[in-house]
């Protein structure tokens, strides 16, 4: 655990008592502050109450008196659509509000540092997808390189949690837009955006507001190195704005498709083939085809800014290029779960967004598509012109025929996750992928994206069992 530094004797109100609400209690009482915490389910005041932690309705007349300051869970809405009033009644107050991140950046550095030969550094992730695994990957690679390093964030471990950091050591953080849209410190040393399509809009009030609170993570703290996905005109932007030139090399820029030039520090996939050219001159090279682990452009793109960030540190393409190649992925993300009489079964419930589900399509040929469930804003629109490689789709969710209408491709209304995999499994013959791809959240059925991903796979594994 992380204490929570410069709050010693001073009363913190703690909102949410999830993973980050329990962990930032925890990390305060830890530095000697006084968490006051509140949250919504009085099943999750019970769990906190059952620690010892002090329980406050702060809704109530007068509840944020003495309070040095709001840390507010990512789940939690603390401006669009609509602020919860625990928030409003902070800011009515004048109390900060603040983050479990905002903590962690103001309480990472210790004075047992100047004894150490190397100073811990931390390499933040963002961008709407490939979050997860590139910062799993940047993780894999530092084990792989015998650094030592810890992983943490909205990867789904408190980043209070984290151990504190030994001579050297990584951090690895992926951070979600809601957890850089309210951190007060942001302060990473490798700032990483993989690319920007649209999600969680209702949460930031549109695309411009996402976008802006994805920014903070590189206009806030001003990281030393930013490695910057260029693929969407967000990404050019952006790396335009923090560089001085196409020759600075404080920016890195990535892409999974275009060849870039200059200069510059430049990383990208061309034909599956990831280069690295500095200066002009191509420093290294690495065959991505065959890599098992990291399966279509989407994860050639993960693969480019996990290098990049990596590189930034000193770490040797060789050793990047062994652990790209020990990999295992990640569950829920092109996992392939089975292979049976020629067909390949594999779970992408993490594809919650139109575009996450586009690049799982494209990676893959002869697809027997499981989609739907609780659609997001904006629509499905984006999907035309990826399903080229879709044989049919099967539509599962509470709105699946409505879903199922919006699709240009032959679609079956499932309504459920067994009555899909059933029927995409009577139709797949050799040779088809059965990919499980939602485009859509889960909560519709489920109460999270693993449960969905889990229950197709029992659904896979039990119809296989029983031949
Ligand atoms: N709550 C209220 N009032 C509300 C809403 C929620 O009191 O109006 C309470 C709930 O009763 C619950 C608590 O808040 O007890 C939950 O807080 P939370 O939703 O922030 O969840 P945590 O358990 O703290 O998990 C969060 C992240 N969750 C979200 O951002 C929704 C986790 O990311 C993250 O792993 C964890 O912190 C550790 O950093 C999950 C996620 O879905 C995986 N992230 C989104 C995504 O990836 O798309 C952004
Ligand atoms: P995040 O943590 O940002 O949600 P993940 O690595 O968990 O990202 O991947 C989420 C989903 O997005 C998966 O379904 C995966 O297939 C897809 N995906 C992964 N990387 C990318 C990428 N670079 N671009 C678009 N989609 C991606």
């Amino acid at each position: 655990m992380i204490p929570v530094r410069g709050l010693a004797g001073k009363t913190v109100a703690v909102l949410g008592l999830g993973r980050t609400g329990l962990s930032a209690a925890r990390a305060l009482e830890a530095g000697e502050a006084v968490p006051l915490c509140w949250d919504d389910n009085p099943d999750a005041r019970a769990t906190a109450e059952a620690e010892g932690f002090v329980c406050k309705d702060l809704k109530k007349q007068g509840a944020f008196e003495n309070v040095a300051r709001l840390i507010v869970s990512p789940g939690i809405p603390h401006l669009y659509p609509v602020p919860n009033p625990v928030v409003v009644a902070a800011l009515e107050a004048g109390v900060p509000v603040d983050n479990d991140i905002g903590l962690f950046f103001q309480s990472f550095a210790t004075p047992d540092w100047n004894n150490f030969d190397t100073a811990p550094r931390v390499i933040a992730v963002t961008g709407s997808n490939g979050k997860s695994t590139t910062s799993a990957l940047i993780h894999h690679i530092m084990e792989t390189a015998n650094r030592p390093c810890q992983l943490a964030g909205n990867i789904g471990r408190g980043v209070l949690d984290i151990d504190p950091p030994h001579d050297g050591e990584v951090i690895v953080l992926e951070l979600s837009s809601y957890q850089t849209d309210l951190a007060r410190s942001l302060t990473p040393d490798v700032a990483v955006f993989t690319n920007l399509s649209p999600d969680h809009l209702d949460r930031h009030a549109g695309m411009g507001g996402y976008f802006a609170a994805k920014r903070r993570l590189f206009a806030e703290g001003g990281p030393d190195r930013a490695v910057i996905g260029v693929d969407e005109p967000e990404g050019r932007y952006l790396a335009g704005q923090l560089s001085e030139g196409p020759a600075d090399d404080r920016v890195i820029r990535v892409s999974a498709g275009t060849k870039l030039g200059g200069p510059g520090w430049n990383v990208f996939v061309k034909k599956g083939f990831l280069s690295e050219v500095r200066k002009g001159r191509q420093v290294a090279s690495i065959d991505l085809r065959e890599i098992a682990g990291l399966p279509g452009a989407h994860n050639h793109q993960n693969a480019c800014a996990a290098y990049a960030a990596v590189r930034s540190l000193g770490i040797a393409p060789k050793v990047i290029e062994a652990g790209f190649r020990s990999f295992a992925g990640l569950p829920h993300r092109s996992q392939t779960i089975a292979e049976a009489g020629g067909v390949r079964f594999v779970n992408d419930s993490k594809a919650t967004n139109v575009d996450s589900a586009a690049k799982a399509l494209a990676a893959f040929q002869n697809i027997r598509w499981i989609c739907g469930g609780l659609e997001k804003d904006g629509g499905l629109a984006a999907l035309a012109g990826a399903t080229q490689s879709v044989r049919k789709a099967y539509v599962i969710g509470r709105e699946a025929a409505h879903f199922a209408m919006q699709l240009d491709v032959d679609a079956q209304v499932c309504g459920t996750m067994e009555a899909a995999v059933a029927a995409a499994m009577e139709d797949a013959a050799p040779g088809d992928v059965v990919l499980l791809a939602p485009a859509a959240a889960s909560f519709d059925q489920y109460d999270s994206f693993e449960r969905r991903g889990e229950d197709f796979a029992d659904e896979v594994l039990r119809r296989l069992s029983t031949g």
